[in-house]
């Protein structure tokens, strides 16, 4: 293969790395691939756009002018127009903020074949968006050429849009290569080519921006709980969910602490996480939290105090911190509200931080005419991801963000589909778990009203791990 050559130099400036990364998608990979860097060695950018250049020769391509998709191939795309003497488009990504700036730079002319050059190609998407804008333009794009195909998808995707994709090398083909070169082990390129494997992205027929639809092997609570950079309390609640097999979260919504302590002794075995209101109990004391403690500790559990944090940074600290409650110094978890800004999450982490407590971020709510929705899901999103030193996750209706290392839990719950007369509206767990992409269900009433609540929130827990199960396409 032609990549013979470059395959040990792109290894060597770092352009290619194997081990255990997190991509930008939030899926944990053993590879990574990332050719911004290449500009500091000029001999082997020179020696990749030479590649370029004949692969696009061999395949017999006819082309009037050639555009690089931004922006690591800009400078591959110079470097052949400048040598070979064809003319270049620049293809503006920021030109949308501006309004009328033009899309393209150079001199367009209609109906004539542009040649797309791109670094790596994984779904195909770059490529697509760079083809539609030249095509808007007038020009025909018809074929792309690309250093490396990752062989998720990318290819097929791009073929279902008219545009040929040539590559120099393959992701399994450049293992090859490096591995008779010595560089990478047997293992370690089977681990690349299952993780190929299992990362493909799927042709979406239709028209317009093509939505990426991925058939991703969904990873294990197991797998998650060991990713790195997950947050000890994740890391935690993954393996005891994985140990205790349950997602099952139960809302402990009663009024005396004596029920609240045997409801946690007796459902303990079936569930993730207690929830607490602390506030409803009529009969509170510190005693009572002791004890929790000690049954949570008992039967491995986590406790999730529902408090709802929605003020500026100082006072949460001190209602997370002191009163009556001392909230921090009992429950594992707690939640907080975006709405006051990140100075919320500030303030909570400066307590929750030194005790090695975790937060989870409201981004959605079960009831009806939440406002917590678009946007404001989005900024959840966000602040969670810029906090993730002490955010771990999220309260929403379904799963809002990609990354691995994000739990997402799910209240307004039950088997019975519908709601109550104040505004809660139910899912059932399969819908939750497996359509919705949550990972665990809080679970109230539905336990909670039963004549028989062990058995009750047995159900709920077979309900809710067989959906993950199933999610998880029948292996574990
Ligand atoms: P239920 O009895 O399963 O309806 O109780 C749901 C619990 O989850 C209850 O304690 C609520 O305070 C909590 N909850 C919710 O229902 N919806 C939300 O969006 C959030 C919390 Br946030």
């Amino acid at each position: 293969m032609a990549a013979g050559g470059v395959a040990a130099a792109l290894l060597a400036a770092g352009a290619l790395r194997f081990g255990s990364f997190v991509l930008k998608s939030g899926i944990a990979s053993p590879v990574y691939v990332d050719l911004r860097g290449l500009v500091s060695h000029p001999g082997l950018l020179r020696q990749v756009a030479d590649l370029l250049f004949q692969t696009a020769k061999d395949a017999g391509l006819e082309y009037d002018c050639v555009c690089g998709v931004p922006y690591t191939a800009l400078p591959l795309a110079t470097i052949i127009c400048s040598e070979k003497q064809v003319p270049m488009l620049i293809r503006r990504k920021e030109a949308k903020d501006y309004g009328t700036k033009r899309l393209v730079e150079g001199t367009i002319n209609p109906g004539e074949t542009c040649l797309i050059i791109e670094d790596v190609v994984t779904s195909g998407s770059s490529v697509l968006e760079t083809a539609e804008v030249l095509q808007k333009e007038g020009l025909k794009v018809t074929d792309a050429v690309v250093l490396l195909d990752r062989e998720q998808g990318g290819k097929a995707r791009l073929e279902e849009r008219g545009i040929r994709l040539h590559s120099v090398c393959t992701l399994s083909g450049l293992l090859d290569i490096l591995q008779q070169q010595g560089e990478v082990d047997a293992e370690m390129v089977e681990k690349v080519k299952d993780f190929i494997r299992g990362n493909v992205f799927e042709p979406v027929a239709q028209n317009g921006p093509a939505p990426v639809k991925r058939i991703c092997k969904e990873l294990s609570f197991r797998a998650r709980a060991e990713l790195p950079g997950v947050h000890p309390v994740a890391a935690r609640l993954l393996a005891i969910m994985e140990k205790k097999q349950t997602n099952l979260c139960l809302s402990a919504d009663v009024t005396g602490s004596k029920e609240l302590l045997q409801l946690a002794a007796s459902l303990g075995p079936s569930i993730c996480i207690l929830k607490t209101h602390i506030d409803i109990l009529n009969d509170f004391t510190q005693e009572v939290v002791k004890e929790l403690r000690a049954l949570a500790d008992r039967h491995e559990f986590l406790i999730f105090e529902d408090r709802k944090f929605a003020d500026i940074g100082n006072t949460v600290k001190h209602q997370y911190e002191g009163g009556t409650f001392k909230i921090a110094s009992w429950s594992d978890i707690v939640n907080a509200h975006v709405v006051p800004g990140s100075g919320v999450v500030k303030g909570l982490k400066e307590v929750g931080l030194p005790l090695q407590r975790g937060c989870l971020l409201i981004a959605e709510m079960s009831s009806q005419g939440s406002l917590a929705t678009g946007k404001y899901t989005e900024a959840a999103v966000q602040m969670a991801e810029e906090n993730s030193d002490f955010v771990f996750g999220f309260i929403s209706g379904s799963r809002v963000s990609k990354k691995p290392e994000f739990l997402h839990l799910t209240p307004g719950v039950q088997l019975q589909a519908g709601g109550d007369n104040l505004g809660q509206r139910y899912l059932s767990p399969k819908e939750v778990i497996s359509e919705r992409g949550s990972d665990i269900i809080i679970v109230g009433r539905g336990i909670l009203s039963a004549s028989d609540r062990l058995q009750e929130a047995e159900k709920y827990r077979k309900a809710a791990w067989e959906s993950y199960i199933s999610r998880l396409g029948g292996h574990v």
